[in-house]
């Protein structure tokens, strides 16, 4: 499913720029517009869904897609072996401002905890 007036559904499509780091059969991986860390790359399905919520009620083996992808961005972004942090802000009370499913892959730096 394609929602027409997602942001992250129109990266998926190409019609919104975004520098992409790797595409895969379910996933697009890109670099976050505003980088909290030296790597910040957001993994979307392909798919839309709000959140990790509904992937999960619809579509469990799509999490699985997107955190297998995570970590792939991590070792291609060298951060995996230090330690790097995957992200599912679900729901506006958790920060997420884009309703479409995305892990946050974030490393490059020390990072604390617990998170704000
Ligand atoms: P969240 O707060 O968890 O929903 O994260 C949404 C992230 O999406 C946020 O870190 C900024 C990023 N973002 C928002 N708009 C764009 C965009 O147009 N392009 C890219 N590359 N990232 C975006």
């Amino acid at each position: 499913m394609v929602d027409p007036d997602c942001l992250f559904c129109k990266i998926v499509k190409g019609e919104v720029p975004a520098e992409i780091v790797r595409e895969g059969e379910r996933t697009v991986a890109f670099r976050d517009i505003n980088p909290q860390a030296p790597t910040h790359v957001l993994v979307i399905p392909r798919e839309h869904h709000a959140d990790a919520t509904a992937a999960a009620a619809t579509d469990t083996g799509l999490l699985d897609a997107v955190v297998r992808e995570a970590h792939e961005v991590a070792t291609a972004e060298d951060v995996a072996d230090i330690g790097y942090r995957i992200v599912f802000n679900t729901g506006a009370g958790a920060g997420q401002t884009v309703f479409h499913l995305h892990a946050h892959v974030l490393g490059g730096r020390g990072l604390s905890w617990p998170p704000g």
